[in-house]
């Protein structure tokens, strides 16, 4: 990447709560993640609650040395580091989510789950997903959808949504009218097989049906920062985030209230 397509994208993920890298994975490797994806699916019984994420196998590095080269791969980090988002971490494991031939739609939400802490209101990413698909998508087979801008400006659907997975969206009706409808402001993320596709967890983001006979896999990674100011913000704290006290405890809550304006 050069250092001015390492700027558009951080300004993307900071304005629009996303952005794709291309070319991150090799051949090799994303063979390598295949396989390895398919085999730990094989060993792996997914619970009937989360049909609309699909396997939703999760791996941590410690176990797995292939996970492990992926949560240490030097070309995202290089990535990240360009981008600005040096700081930023990851938890030490994955999850693998799939779409198999005709899996439904996966559901709006939103993945932030300190809806209590004034960090919620911070103007860059805090907690983001790096997600690596091993496959091409498109409409067809399941791609993400993003609505760009939710990560920071409220819009009706955040008011009509079922809060995201646990708390409530895993149990909804496979025909439910708001959450997998369509946005009219909604972008689908078509990407390349081997590309980075990176969000900030407060967005507003769902996943086509797979309408197609091939498995849609996707290896996501939760990468965070420290709960402080980036030494390398150079634009406005806001007051909320100047004054935060940071030893106050902040109960975790996946339902943006009035800190998302
Ligand atoms: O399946 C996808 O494309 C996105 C998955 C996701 O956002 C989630 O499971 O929280
Ligand atoms: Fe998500």
């Amino acid at each position: 990447m050069t250092p001015e397509v390492a700027l558009q994208k951080r300004e993307q993920v900071i304005r629009d709560g996303y952005c794709v890298v291309d070319d991150i994975l090799t051949e090799d490797f994303l063979e390598e993640l295949r396989e390895e994806s398919e085999r730990l699916i094989a060993g792996h019984e997914p619970p009937p609650d989360v049909r609309y994420q699909g396997q939703h196998v999760g791996v941590r590095g410690v176990d797995n040395l292939i996970i492990q080269k992926l949560l240490d791969w030097e070309p995202s980090r290089c990535a990240l580091e360009q981008m600005g988002f040096g700081d930023f971490e990851s938890t030490g494991s994955i999850i693998i989510l799939t779409k198999d031939p005709e899996e439904p739609a996966l559901y709006w939400h939103q993945d932030w789950m300190l809806w209590n802490d004034p960090m919620s209101c911070s103007p860059w990413p805090q907690t983001m997903f790096v997600s690596y698909y091993l496959t091409d998508t498109t409409v067809e087979n399941g791609c993400l959808k993003v609505i760009p801008g939710t990560h920071l400006n409220r819009i009706p659907l955040h008011d009509q949504l079922v809060p995201a997975h646990e708390q409530g969206a895993r149990f909804i009706e496979e025909d439910h009218p708001i959450m997998f409808s369509d946005h009219p402001d909604q972008v689908d993320v078509f990407v390349s097989a081997g590309a980075l596709v990176l969000a900030d967890a407060r967005v507003l983001h769902s996943a086509h049906r797979n309408l197609t006979d091939q498995r849609r896999t996707l290896i996501l990674a939760w990468h965070r920062r420290p709960m402080t100011i980036p030494d390398n913000w150079e634009g406005d704290i806001p007051e909320i985030i100047a004054n935060r006290d940071p030893n106050q405890d902040y109960p975790g809550s996946r339902i943006p209230r009035e800190l998302l304006k």
